[in-house]
């Protein structure tokens, strides 16, 4: 007789994480994780998980919720400083393995794990700071305090350009807060938040208080969001995306935060310390293959200066070299899949035709030697753009810069407000008055001066003003307004009827 073929335990990365437990999907479906630097190689295969495996998951924290809440914060913050030892301790491991999954070049994933160890150390000081206030009530013998009170189930929906940065700024704090919570990682990239959990997993969290459901958010996204049991949703990713998922939490009256699209402007003065600011642009634009929310994606540079600002630019922009992210040769990586590689090209040919801009360098998809394997795009510049044109209007994600020339300061200041988005933007200027000025006419949550549009850190908030967001702010302190509720509480010693005291007013 034949023997039982043995049973193949599937790796924790075909599971989802739910109620401390690795389990394959209801679903019995799969998604493909590829290396976008070099697309033949499969890094395996996550869940694909439908909307009976987001019910476990949001079953299991609501569970969990209940005990959860109860422990103190301090206790739960010391979880948080034992993951932040971990990620530590495994950060060039983890980092080697987003730039697999994500492409970017090594030191931009080693920053983005940094990133979480950053905001791991930061949340968990919050444990012993969720400060609430006491204030003076109107009555004598009665006091009057508030406090901050968990949520309850959080639906956390991530992307892929900063796949272990950004879980960590809505897990950590909805943790440390007391909540519960279900991540669906980006469908790109979800390898990198298993990594993290799995550092919180070690670090001792309990079961069902974390709880990954892999997959696309057609379909384990939405359940997320349509959940009844979910009472919040923080989202990060495109406009387009956050509109429905804000439609569906507005259904049934969740908590919603968004982080969303930026175009975000480098405003170059004619005092401007030149090479400061090509230095800046360079990173800004072309870091992550211009994949950042924050991307330096549009330059506003005096007339002046725009001449010499454009030729420095363009010949840094030259000499970047595109290969795999895990070689220290590579300054750019690739972009994240063909499709996002599609759109790109689209907006560079709608750059070069339908707005009529002057491409003055890059435009096309690198193909060279290894290359063609993966989705590269050569570093692009645009120059003799004008503030209406598209690739001045829109959200291009990729690494592609538009040089707009401007008049004077007023002039930058209007191009720089003329976009629907408002996350970042800088301006080079040697001119303090003019510096401190620009902080205030600029429409934006994040402002630099004498940097780039990037490089925010965990311990401000950050977020964007107008079609960026919907006024919510993740980092700093700020963050526990999103994943906390306030509760007011009078307490009356008096020892009286209300009614009387009332009446003695
Ligand atoms: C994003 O692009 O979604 O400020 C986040 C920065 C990074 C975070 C970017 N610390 O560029």
């Amino acid at each position: 007789m034949a023997k039982p073929a043995a049973k193949i335990k599937p790796k924790n990365t075909e599971c989802n994480y739910i109620d401390g437990q690795w389990v394959t999907p209801l679903s019995g479906e799969y998604l493909e994780n590829y290396n976008p630097a070099d697309a033949r190689e499969s890094l395996g295969r996550f869940p694909a998980s439908g909307a009976e495996d987001v019910n476990r998951a949001v079953a299991a924290a609501k569970e969990a919720f209940k005990t959860w809440r109860k422990v103190p914060a301090p206790r739960r913050a010391e979880i948080l400083f034992k993951a932040g030892e971990i990620l530590l301790r495994r950060k060039d491991e983890f980092a080697e393995s987003m730039t697999r999954e994500m492409g970017k070049v090594l030191k931009e994933t080693s920053g983005d794990v940094q990133e979480a160890i950053d905001m791991t150390y930061f949340i968990a000081g919050e444990g012993r700071r969720l400060h609430g206030f006491t204030t003076k009530a109107e009555l004598p013998n009665k006091y009057a305090m508030c406090v901050r009170e968990p949520i309850g189930v959080c639906g956390l929906i991530t992307p892929w350009n900063f796949p272990m940065a950004i879980p960590s700024w809505k897990i950590l704090p909805a943790l440390i807060c007391g909540n519960t919570v279900v991540i669906k990682p980006a469908e790109d990239t979800p390898h990198s938040t298993y990594n993290f959990v799995e550092a919180l997993i070690e670090a001792g969290v309990p079961a069902g208080v974390v709880n990954i459901v892999s997959g696309y958010g057609e379909t384990a996204g939405a359940a997320l969001t349509n959940h009844p049991d979910v009472r919040l949703i923080s989202f990060t990713g495109s406009t387009d995306t956050g509109r429905i998922v804000a439609t569906s939490a507005a259904q049934n009256e969740k908590i919603c935060s968004l982080e969303m699209g930026g175009k975000n402007v480098v405003m170059i003065m004619e005092d401007a310390d030149l090479e400061l600011a090509v230095e800046g642009v360079l990173w800004g634009a072309f870091g992550t293959s211009g994949q950042r929310c924050t991307a330096a994606s549009r330059v506003v540079v005096h007339k002046k200066v725009a001449k010499k600002f454009t030729a420095m630019l363009v010949e840094g922009a030259g000499k970047l070299r595109l290969g795999n992210g895990l070689s220290n040769k590579t300054d750019v990586g690739p972009v994240i899949n063909a499709e996002a590689m599609s759109k790109i090209l689209g907006y560079i040919e709608i750059g070069k035709n339908e707005d009529k801009a002057k491409l003055m360098c890059g435009g096309n998809r690198a193909t060279k030697g290894d290359l063609k394997y993966g989705y590269f795009i050569e570093p692009t510049v645009f120059a003799g753009v004008k503030p209406y044109m598209r690739i001045a209007q829109e959200e291009i994600f990729g690494p592609v810069v538009s040089v707009i020339e401007c008049n004077n300061y007023d002039d930058a200041i209007e191009i720089a407000n003329g976009v629907k988005y408002g996350l970042s933007a800088s301006i080079y200027t040697r001119d303090t008055n003019r510096a401190f000025k620009a902080m205030e006419d600029v429409q934006t949550g994040i402002f630099y001066v004498n940097a780039s549009t990037i490089g925010a850190e965990v311990h401000l908030p950050f977020g964007g003003t107008k079609s960026t967001g919907n006024g919510h702010r993740e980092g700093g302190t700020q963050v526990l307004d999103i994943f906390s509720e306030w509760k007011s509480i009078y307490v009356d010693y008096s020892g009286k009827l209300q009614r009387a005291q009332i009446d003695n007013q």
